[in-house]
């Protein structure tokens, strides 16, 4: 067995403060609001809860515009909630991992005031250049010609500086100069104060962008993806940097937290690279492949179950290499798992088959609020609805090009951010039990039919079957170190997968029907049903012979072979 890991044992389940519970009715879930639902996460049983940024921030990105790194956002709660809050996770044995944002901050951020009025101190904290053709002026002036992830030019003229500033993200989040190294000493102080606080862990937003490349040269016109890809993604110190990262701001902590990367654009060679074999400070990595399979953009594009097999496959081997990996299918960035891999049509069915299926495979498996009931992506009825800061800019690129809502809102309906943004569906009362005020986001068309209190009711629910499946990786090593081996890795309907461990007695076979099709499951010669046993199935009648059954649609099992 390789050695043992805290982390790669557990379940993390991530929240979403500002859409989580809302405890004291101004619309916006907070602190407090999570404090009363840790009983719920300890029922369900999960090791480990990933807070998506709560500090101090105007709130343009929903916090990932950080103006205070070591304050709570003030209609979230303040540092007695959070404090609070750590204390009864750890009480239930769940520990907490903060969402650090280290590339940029807000522009309302301290440091970035006292940027722009040109204190000297602070002159050099965020990449500040003059324009190429005359001040303030268009496109052809800015000082490169990146682009930012969120549809608009990466550099916006600040008029009190009288220069252009780089921002990767929206036009809110300048981007930090890692290149200063009081930037660095800064943000390392930041990661150990809050380590000093007892937290569990970091997740560390898009953490390959920290490094620039000197000169700040044009990125390739062509990019299939925003201009300045090439450029800015894993810059040429970001192994320098995430060492120094390990060493100043992990410092004693490092063996004992878990410490998640989010990569953007990452592959499988540059995920070894970061997790161990050219710097340290990350444990695993968040990659990308499969949640953009169905996708060029806001472009919808064709996507089959081989082409998911291939990327799945492609980032095992690498996990088997070393580069341990989040598995996930859902968060707060991508639109409902459900929705997109599965079908709202067959919700018990799909959502506990898409759970077994990424479950089934090697690396610790997130959950993200909801997905453990079924959510939904959500009918977009106007622009007055959207909330996101992305989908914001797009609509208003095409708007200024012309275009009618009605020929975009596809598009933000399939992929928006604010489906996942949605409040969590507690019970079918008001606002399904979210807030007693208004919402800031509307509640989704369906939480009468699906909301945690009508899970509990059913005799089988999704909410249970998470339950179970979490229970059972608690005491099965073969689902958490096994080796992954992708079976029938051509058949378009069935995603079979077998894990085996040398030393364990059994193997576990995972099959999961992706469609609503009955496909017969051809179980390859060399797995022999005799002595099987079903572990976990979301079917009522799992034990007939799985030798060449016609699955129901959806179907998805966990045997163990002995
Ligand atoms: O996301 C980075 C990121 O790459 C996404 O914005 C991505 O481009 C988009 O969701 C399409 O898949 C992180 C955070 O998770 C996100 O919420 C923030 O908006 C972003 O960084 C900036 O901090």
């Amino acid at each position: 067995l390789e050695p043992r890991e805290w982390w790669k044992e557990a379940v993390v389940y991530q929240i979403y403060p500002r859409s989580f519970n809302d405890s004291d009715g101004d619309g916006i879930g907070d602190i407090p609001g999570i404090r009363e639902k840790v009983d719920y996460l300890d029922h369900l049983g999960v090791d480990c809860v990933w807070l998506n940024p709560v500090y101090e921030s105007p709130q343009v990105d929903n916090g990932y515009d950080v103006s205070d790194y070591r304050a709570i956002n003030p209609e979230y709660g303040d540092m007695d909630d959070w404090e609070r809050l750590l204390e009864e996770l750890h009480d239930r044995d769940i520990r907490l991992v903060m969402d650090l944002v280290l590339n940029h901050t807000s522009d309302q951020h301290v440091w970035f005031q006292r940027s722009r009025d040109g204190d000297e101190e602070y002159a050099d904290y965020y990449f500040w250049r003059d324009g190429r053709g005359g001040e303030g002026g268009g496109k052809e002036s800015y000082p490169n010609n990146w682009e930012s992830f969120f549809d608009t030019p990466a550099w916006s003229y600040d008029d009190e500086r009288e220069q252009y500033y780089l921002h990767l993200f929206a036009s809110a989040q300048p981007d930090l100069n890692w290149e200063n190294p009081t930037v660095r000493e800064e943000l390392y102080e930041t990661v150990n104060w809050w380590l000093e606080k007892g937290i569990d862990g970091f997740r560390l937003d898009v953490i390959n962008l920290i490094s620039k490349p000197e000169g700040l040269p044009n990125g390739d016109p062509q990019a299939d993806t925003q201009v300045g890809i090439d450029q800015y993604v894993d810059g040429p110190r970001v192994h320098e940097y995430l060492d120094e990262l390990a060493e100043h701001g992990f410092g004693d902590y490092r063996e004992e937290v878990m410490s998640v990367g989010e990569c953007v654009e990452i592959d499988p060679e540059t995920a070894l690279d970061v997790t161990g074999r050219k710097s340290n400070a990350l444990d695993m990595t968040i990659f990308f492949e499969h949640v953009e399979l169905d996708r060029d953009g806001w472009k919808y594009s064709e996507w089959n179950l081989t082409d998911l097999k291939t990327i799945m496959s492609k980032w095992q081997d690498a996990v088997e290499e070393g580069a341990w990996v989040s598995l996930y299918h859902s968060n707060h960035d991508q639109p409902r798992g459900l929705s997109r891999f599965g079908d709202p049509n067959y919700r018990y069915e799909s959502a506990t088959m898409l759970a077994t299926w990424l479950h089934g495979h090697k690396g610790t498996p997130f959950v993200y609020q909801g997905e453990e009931i079924g959510m939904t992506n959500v009918d977009l009825d106007s622009p007055a609805e959207l909330r996101d800061v992305w989908a914001q800019n797009y609509w208003d690129r095409k708007r200024n090009a012309g275009a009618e809502f009605s020929e975009v809102a596809d598009r933000i309906e399939r992929f928006g951010r604010d489906n996942a943004r949605t409040p969590m569906q507690w019970t079918d009362g008001k606002h399904a039990g979210f807030t007693d005020g208004e919402p800031w986001i509307p509640v989704g068309d369906d939480y009468e039919e699906c909301n945690v209190e009508r899970e509990r009711e059913r005799d089988r629910s999704i909410l249970e079957y998470y339950r179970e499946l979490i229970d059972l990786r608690h005491d099965d090593d073969v689902l958490v170190y096994g080796d992954f081996e992708l079976l029938s890795p051509d058949d378009e309907a069935i995603y079979a997968i077998r894990r085996t461990l040398p030393a364990a007695d059994y193997e576990l076979l995972i099959c999961c029907n992706f469609t609503d099709g009955t496909p017969t499951f051809e179980t390859p010669a060399e797995i022999d049903f005799d002595r099987a046993e079903v572990a976990l199935s979301n079917e009522l009648d799992p034990d007939r012979n799985p030798r060449e059954v016609d699955l129901r649609p959806y179907e998805a099992a966990i045997y163990r072979l002995y």
